[in-house]
């Protein structure tokens, strides 16, 4: 049994429930990672549905466990390294359908921790959607977990961002 069934077990009643739902959208398999301790950097991944007939946004997202939090996806850069680049319109949620933030691609952006993120801890974000509004989800961390099978391969320069920008 890996890290993550032994997490699942733990926090079966979360992921049991229908969980981060609003009107709008609905939050499933949030998951985050952190590449150092307190001033570095972290990442949280989720599956974003939309089962309304309205197109929605996420607009921003907020925690206290980072003195910055973006949306951020990759770009190749010209050397064809990947890259991570801020997301300012946001990710498109579109109606019916949905979004993954996932490794390789687009997610949400810790930046200067607060504390360092050990497994199975909780993190709290707040997400804000264009037309759903705030979301609060909790969100179990996981190192170990292993890329979904997208977002793979192409190595890309994640580990290199600047610990903590100034501001
Ligand atoms: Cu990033």
């Amino acid at each position: 049994m890996n890290s993550f069934k032994m997490l699942c077990a733990a926090a079966a009643v979360i992921f049991a429930l229908p969980a981060f739902a609003n009107d709008g959208v609905q939050v499933s398999d949030p998951y985050a990672r952190s590449m150092g301790g307190i001033g570095a950097s972290g990442a949280i991944f989720m599956q974003i549905a939309n089962p309304t007939d309205t197109d929605d946004r996420l607009v921003s997202a907020a925690s206290d466990v980072a003195d910055k939090v973006g949306l951020h996806t990759h770009v190749a850069g010209a050397d064809g390294v990947m890259q991570m680049v801020e997301v300012s319109e946001g990710f498109p949620v579109p109606a019916q359908q949905g979004h993954s933030l996932q490794r390789g691609g687009d997610h949400i952006m810790l930046m200067g921790l607060t504390r360092a993120l050990k497994d199975g801890d909780m993190i709290t974000v707040t997400l804000t959607f264009e037309k759903a509004g705030e979301v609060v989800v909790e969100v179990p961390v996981d190192n170990a977990r292993k890329p979904d099978a997208m977002g793979m391969g192409m190595g890309h320069k994640h580990g290199n961002m600047p610990a903590a920008p100034s501001n």
